[in-house]
């Protein structure tokens, strides 16, 4: 019987660990996205929310007017575009989130930031082990980017980035499937399950 109870006991613990897994995807300032227009307050937007490791911002604008810049804090709050950790132009850019820690994210576009397109999202620490794999997001190196767009044109997404979160995605959830999957054989072997 104590075996049968600590048996149910690992399941319902794998089983709350695995609902911890679910990663989610947040579009910034949802149906508005990412803009100046109507006023959409950003930080209410993100207070509102409670990011995690593993979970996806999404940015969605219109890249002639719009892009997203990944700043320190200061930058954040002076509104100074030029020095960008990261720099995203496409459009409709996915970012995930792989370290606690306060991302800070900006428009480049002159007076856009001041105007209020600035987001600072906070992620606390988790208790949940980091699963995601390491690989970089698209990043512009600096001498391509200025208040004009650069001749070479907009810049393409890295095809390899979209493809590397769904593998991401898939490898968290086979983790947690794995992981139940080890418990019932488990069981099986005790032939309590
Ligand atoms: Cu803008």
């Amino acid at each position: 019987m104590d075996l049968l109870k600590n048996e149910i006991m690992i399941f319902l613990f794998f089983m709350a660990v695995c609902g911890s897994c679910k990663a989610s995807v947040y579009e910034v300032g949802d149906n508005a996205g990412w803009t100046i227009i109507g006023n959409v307050d950003y930080n209410t937007w993100a207070s509102s929310k409670t990011f995690q490791i593993g979970d996806t911002l999404m940015f969605e604008y219109d890249r002639r007017f719009h892009n997203v810049l990944q700043v320190s804090r200061s930058d954040f709050h002076s509104c100074n575009a030029a020095a960008p950790i990261s720099t995203y132009a496409t459009g409709n850019d996915s970012i995930v989130i792989r370290n606690p820690g306060h991302y800070y994210y900006i428009c480049g576009f002159v007076g856009h930031c001041q105007a209020g397109q600035k987001v600072d999202i906070r992620v606390p620490r988790s208790h949940r082990p980091a699963i995601v794999p390491i690989s970089s997001p698209v990043q512009v190196p600096q001498g391509t980017e200025g208040p004009e767009p650069s001749p070479a044109g907009p810049v393409a997404p890295s095809p390899s980035t979209s493809g590397g979160e769904t593998i991401m995605l898939k490898n968290v959830i086979f983790s947690c499937n794995v992981g139940l999957l080890l418990v019932l054989v488990w069981g099986f072997n005790y032939g309590v399950l």
